[in-house]
C-alpha cells in the first residue's frame, strides 16, 4: 500500500497491532460513560473514576496547552493528562531542529518586520530564540471548534502564530508592527475565524525612536485583527489604557479588550490609583467601514484607525470595570460575557444584546453591565459548563467559585439570592481556568482544569525553581471534585480542551506539503527526485546533498565537501510506515532535525571544519538504528 492509500484507508499501526477494532471501541465507550471497566486498578475505582484511563485506552479529548515562556504549545490527552506532543513554536527546538532547519527558518523569518530584522542582523541573528507564549485558540465555525488552526500569541516579542492542526507543526508566524508584547488573543467565534483579535499590552510613544520617555500622553496602545486565513494583520485601533485580556461575542459584532491601565501610569503606584478602569468594545461593521473609507493612517503597512477614549464614538466604546480588570470570557449561551475583576472581588456581567444601544445612542456604557456578582478576591478567569453556570479562579483565595449566572443577573436586579453555588480549594493560586469545549457553544460541562500557578509541597521537591499545578476537577455535579494533580514546567497559562472527534490530523506528510515546497522546488531546479536519487550537486562553492533515508539507511553511506563550503543536506523519508520518523544529525556541527515519514527536511550550515564527521539517525526507528549513520568529509582549504 502506498503513503496515500495508507493514508486514505486510515490503517495504523494500532489497527493492526489492536486484536479487533471492535474491542478497542468498546474499550474506549467506558470512557464516555464512566463505566469502569473489569478488572481495573482500585484506585481508578475509588478516586478518580472515568479520569484515568487504563494503559492503551485513548482519551476523549485533546488539550492544547500553552507553555509561556517555553514558548511551545503542548498537546495532551485528556482527562488522563498524559502529554503527548510539544510543538516548538517561538522557541529552539532540539529535537526536531525548529529554529535550525530551512522550514522552519522561514516561518520564524519570513513576517519579522524590516526594523526587527535589521536589528537581529546585526547580533548574527536570524530570529527571536525565546517567546512567551500565553494563548492556544483554535479557529471556529459558527461557533464552535473546526479542527483547522490553533493560533497562540508571543507576549515577548510581539508575535502570532499559526499552528496547523493536520500535520500538528507552526506553519505561520507574524511579527505585528506598531503593538507592543501581544497578550490577549482569541480568534473570532463567528461567522468563522476570520479575524485573530490582539492585544498589544504595554503602551509606548507611536514614533518609538527614543526622543519620548516620560510623557505617558505620547504614549498609545494597538489592537490588532488579524485575517487569520492571510496571517495579515487587516486592521489596528489605537486605544487608551493598556490592554490585557480579549474575547468576542457569537453574533460577529463586537470585540471586547481588557484594560488594567486606564490611568496610563507607567509605575506601580499610578497604574492602581483609581478604583475603575474599563474595557474597550471594538464595533467590527464600523471599523471595517472606516477602513475602507480610508479613514485611517497607514503605519508600517497597517491601516490604523483612531479608536481613543472620546475620540471616534463609532469605533470604540470605553466600559468603566472595577478594578484592573483581566480575564474576558464570553459564555456559551451567546450572549454574556463576563469580565473578571482582579483587584476587585466581582466579576462584571456583559449583556452583548445591549451592545448596539451603547453605539446607536449616547447611552451610559454601564448600561450593558446586567450582573457584577462579589465572588471572592482575585478573579481572574471564568469559564463555562454550557448548563447556565461559570467556575471562576480566584488567585488570592486559592479556590475556584461555582456560580449560576442567571442568579447573578436577579440578584442585580435588586432579588436576594446568592448566585455562588459552591467553591473548591486549589493548590495554589490559580491563574487561568478550562472546562471541556467551555470558551465554545458546545460547552459539554464535564471537566474543569485550573491552571494554578504554585504548586509548594504537592510534590516532593526538585528544588528552588518548582513546577506549576493543573488540577483536574470533576464539575458533572454541583460539587467540584479535584481528581488529579498535573505539575507542569514553565508556564502553561492558558489551555483549551477540544473533543477528540474534531482534531484529525494525518500519518504521513503529503509530498506536495508547502511547508516543504521550496525543498521540492530547488530539487526540480537542480534536476533531482527527491524520492529516488541520492545526490551531491555543487554550484560555486555552495553545495546541496540530496538523501533518501529508509529505515535503517540513508540513500548516502557518505559525501564529501569543502572546508567553507556553504552546505544544504536535504532528507527525505521514504519510510511509509506509521510512526517511523527518522532524524539527521551531524555531531560536533551542531545540527540536528527531525524527519517524519513522507517529508522532506532541509538544514543549511557552513562546513567550516575539516575531516570526517559522522551523521546519525538521532530518532529511534528500528532494530539497527544506531547503525543508520553515515560520514561527511570536509576536505580542507589549500594553504
Ligand atoms: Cu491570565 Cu497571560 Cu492569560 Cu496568565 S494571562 S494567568
Ligand atoms: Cu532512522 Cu533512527
Amino acid at each position: 500500500m502506498s503513503a496515500k492509500e495508507t493514508r486514505k484507508k486510515g490503517f495504523s499501526r494500532r489497527s493492526v497491532l489492536t486484536a479487533s477494532a471492535t474491542g478497542a471501541l468498546v474499550a474506549g465507550s467506558g470512557i464516555a460513560t464512566g463505566l469502569i471497566p473489569n478488572g481495573a486498578p482500585k484506585a481508578f475505582a475509588a478516586g478518580g473514576s472515568k479520569a484515568n484511563l487504563a494503559p492503551g485506552e485513548l482519551d476523549p479529548y485533546y488539550g492544547f496547552w500553552s507553555s509561556g515562556q517555553t514558548g511551545e504549545v503542548r498537546i495532551l490527552g485528556f482527562p488522563s493528562m498524559r502529554e503527548l506532543m510539544r510543538i516548538p513554536v517561538f522557541n529552539r527546538c532540539s529535537a526536531t531542529g525548529w529554529g535550525q532547519t530551512n522550514e522552519s527558518l522561514k516561518v520564524l523569518t519570513e513576517n519579522l518586520t524590516e526594523e526587527t530584522k535589521e536589528f537581529l542582523a546585526a547580533k548574527g541573528m536570524k530570529t527571536y530564540d525565546n517567546g512567551d507564549l500565553h494563548h492556544p485558540h483554535m479557529s471556529f465555525t459558527d461557533g464552535t471548534y473546526d479542527g483547522r488552526y490553533l493560533f497562540a500569541n508571543d507576549k515577548a516579542n510581539t508575535r502570532v502564530a499559526r499552528i496547523r492542526c493536520d500535520v500538528m507543526k507552526c506553519d505561520k508566524i507574524i511579527e505585528i508592527p506598531n503593538a507592543h508584547d501581544i497578550h490577549g488573543m482569541r480568534p473570532q467565534k463567528y461567522p468563522r475565524t476570520g479575524y485573530i483579535f490582539a492585544n498589544g499590552e504595554h503602551e509606548a510613544p507611536l514614533v518609538n525612536d527614543g526622543k519620548i520617555l516620560d510623557d505617558p500622553s505620547q504614549y498609545f496602545n494597538i489592537f490588532t485583527a488579524i485575517d487569520g486565513d492571510e496571517m495579515k494583520v487587516s486592521w489596528q485601533v489605537i486605544v487608551s489604557g493598556n490592554l490585557d485580556n480579549t474575547d468576542c461575542d457569537y453574533q460577529g459584532k463586537y470585540a471586547f479588550s481588557t484594560s488594567y491601565n486606564s490611568e496610563m501610569g507607567v509605575n506601580l503606584e499610578e497604574m492602581t490609583k483609581s478604583e475603575q478602569d474599563h474595557v474597550v468594545v471594538f464595533n467590527l461593521k464600523e471599523i471595517e467601514a472606516g477602513v475602507k473609507s480610508g479613514d485611517v493612517q497607514v503605519m508600517n503597512g497597517a491601516p490604523v484607525i483612531d479608536g481613543r477614549k472620546g475620540k471616534n464614538k463609532k469605533y470604540t466604546r470605553y466600559i468603566p470595570i472595577p478594578n484592573s480588570p483581566h480575564g474576558v470570557n464570553a459564555a456559551p449561551d451567546k450572549k454574556h460575557i463576563v469580565i473578571n475583576g482582579k483587584l476587585s472581588p466581582t466579576v462584571s456581567i456583559i449583556d452583548v444584546t445591549k451592545i448596539d444601544a451603547l453605539f446607536e445612542s449616547d447611552a451610559d456604557p454601564r448600561s450593558c453591565i446586567v450582573g457584577e456578582p462579589e465572588l471572592g478576591l482575585g478573579p481572574l478567569h471564568t469559564a463555562f459548563d454550557g448548563k447556565g453556570n461559570a467556575f471562576t479562579t480566584l488567585f488570592l483565595d486559592s479556590q475556584v467559585a461555582k456560580w449560576n449566572i442567571d442568579k447573578a443577573l436577579r440578584a442585580y436586579a435588586g432579588e436576594d439570592v446568592n448566585p455562588i453555588i459552591s467553591k473548591v480549594d486549589v493548590h495554589y493560586q490559580p491563574g487561568h481556568n478550562s472546562t471541556s469545549m467551555g470558551e465554545t457553544a458546545e460547552a459539554d460541562g464535564e471537566w474543569l482544569i485550573s491552571m494554578n500557578k504554585f504548586s509548594k509541597d504537592r510534590f516532593i521537591n526538585v528544588g528552588p525553581l518548582k513546577p506549576e499545578n493543573e488540577q483536574l476537577i470533576d464539575i458533572s455535579s454541583d460539587e467540584m471534585k479535584v481528581v488529579h494533580d498535573g505539575p507542569t514546567f514553565a508556564e502553561p497559562h492558558d489551555s483549551i480542551i477540544v473533543r477528540a472527534d474534531i482534531v484529525n490530523p494525518v500519518n504521513f506528510w503529503e509530498r506536495d506539503d508547502p511547508i516543504f515546497a521550496d525543498a521540492v522546488k530547488q530539487a526540480e531546479a537542480d534536476g533531482v527526485d527527491l524520492e529516488g536519487d541520492d545526490i551531491v550537486i555543487r554550484e560555486g562553492n555552495k553545495v546541496r546533498v540530496y538523501m533518501t533515508s529508509v529505515a535503517p539507511q540513508f540513500g548516502l553511506e557518505k559525501f564529501t565537501v569543502k572546508q567553507g563550503d556553504e552546505v544544504t543536506v536535504f532528507v527525505t523519508n521514504l519510510d511509509d510506515v506509521d510512526d517511523v520518523t527518522h532524524g539527521f544529525c551531524i555531531s560536533n556541527y551542531g545540527i540536528a532535525m527531525e524527519v517524519a515519514p513522507q517529508a522532506t527536511a532541509s538544514v543549511t550550515f557552513a562546513a567550516d571544519r575539516p575531516g570526517v564527521h559522522w551523521f546519525y539517525c538521532q530518532w529511534f526507528c528500528h532494530a539497527l538504528h544506531m547503525e543508520m549513520r553515515g560520514r561527511m568529509f570536509v576536505e580542507p582549504k589549500e594553504v
